[in-house]
């Protein structure tokens, strides 16, 4: 058995857990936070057998967005000391970040 850790943007998460329950595969949702964009993702966290791995991960695949967004990281300013200055930066953020993990024991007790 294999454990899925799909990590995708908030806008997409409820798209790609309703895909996985329609295709049978049962999901659990967590909010999480990225730590670069300090903004909130979702982890969706899916157990299946080895040989369905592929067709889950082609439907996190279909049902997630590449985005552009803008990040605002304060630099040093070498002027006056103290000071920060910020220059916006573009970040490319998904589709989907996707682990798979082995799983050595499941019960459901
Ligand atoms: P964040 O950490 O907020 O990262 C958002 C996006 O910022 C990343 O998109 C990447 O394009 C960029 N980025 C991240 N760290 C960077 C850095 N040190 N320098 C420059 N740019 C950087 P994605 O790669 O698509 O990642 C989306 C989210 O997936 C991440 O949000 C994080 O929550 C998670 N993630 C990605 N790779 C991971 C990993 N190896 N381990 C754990 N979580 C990961």
């Amino acid at each position: 058995m294999k454990l899925i850790y799909a990590i995708v943007h908030s806008d997409d998460g409820r798209r790609v857990m309703d895909e996985l329950n329609k295709n049978g595969f049962s999901v659990t949702k967590l909010y999480s936070t990225g730590g670069f964009l300090k903004s909130g993702n979702m982890t969706l966290i899916t157990g299946v057998e080895e040989n369905q791995v592929d067709e889950v991960i082609s439907i996190i695949e279909k049902k997630s967005k590449s985005r552009k967004e803008m990040m605002n990281p304060s630099m040093p300013n070498n002027g006056v000391g103290g000071m920060m200055l910020s220059y916006p930066i573009e970040v490319t953020v998904g589709g989907a970040t996707v682990f798979v993990v082995n799983v050595e024991r499941f019960e459901k007790v």
